[in-house]
């Protein structure tokens, strides 16, 4: 009995630690709680790397009633995660959800609000992962510093049109086997005006991620030296 409660216990304080991508800003403008992104029903992670789940989290496959951000080129987007509705009194990300941050974006070939980001249409263009061995520094620890944000630059080339944004922390405090990494994914609807002719390698999602993965299957609680960021290169413009 008092096993499992504690085995109750465990498991709420671990549900209470997941995290979801709440507010995008452009150039340093709040654009507000849960605008622009396709909000999942809670904040678990997704743990199967073949799931349609993997590109833009739990029934994001479409962005019905989801408006579209209209960004320039270049724009520096800020994502910023939460545990729970609120900016303050916890932590963004718990302290224990040791993650790489990946960023990605997509092309919908019309409105990104219809556009499901199946197949290889993905293109990575931010990635930070372990920042510093000797402290053990994750990306993530960062990102909890910075009130749960973590910012990149769109490349400029990207040409105008509608995107789907996907930001990724992959926490991996229980990775050692799998399934145990926890994708936390957040997507967002923008329109890029006054872009360039640029046209970038892609990958898809799910499809490029494997469970064999060194940076998906891993146990970072023995002094790991050095961590493979999973995905492609970063694509910078
Ligand atoms: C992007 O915006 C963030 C938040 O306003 C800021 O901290 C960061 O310095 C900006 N990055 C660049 C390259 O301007
Ligand atoms: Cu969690």
């Amino acid at each position: 009995m008092f096993k499992s409660l504690l085995a109750f216990a465990a498991l709420t304080a671990s549900a209470n630690a997941h995290f979801t991508l709440q507010y995008l800003w452009v150039n340093g403008v709040d654009e507000g709680q849960n605008n622009y992104l396709r909000v999942p029903p809670n904040n678990n992670p997704v743990t199967d790397v073949t799931s349609t789940d993997l590109t833009c989290n739990v029934n994001g496959l479409s962005g019905t009633g989801v408006e579209t951000l209209s960004v320039p080129a270049g724009a520096n987007i800020t994502f910023e995660w939460h545990q729970h509705a609120q900016r303050t009194g916890e932590d963004p990300i718990s302290g224990g959800h040791k993650s790489p941050v990946i960023v990605y974006i997509a092309k919908a070939p019309s409105d990104a609000s219809s556009f499901n980001g199946q197949g290889e249409v993905w293109t990575k263009i931010y990635e930070s992962g372990l920042i510093d061995a000797a402290s053990q520094r994750w990306a993530s620890d960062v990102v909890n510093e910075n009130d749960g944000k973590h910012s990149v630059v769109l490349p400029a080339s990207l040409p105008s049109g509608n995107y789907l944004l996907r930001a990724e922390m992959i926490s991996l405090h229980v990775a050692s086997s799998y399934p145990g990494a926890q994708f936390y994914i957040g997507c967002g609807q923008i329109a890029i005006t006054g872009g360039g002719s640029a046209s970038p390698p892609k990958v898809a999602l799910p499809g490029y991620y494997k469970a064999s993965d060194p940076g998906i299957t891993v146990n970072i609680y023995n002094n790991l030296a050095s961590y493979t960021i999973p995905g492609p290169a970063v694509w910078s413009g």
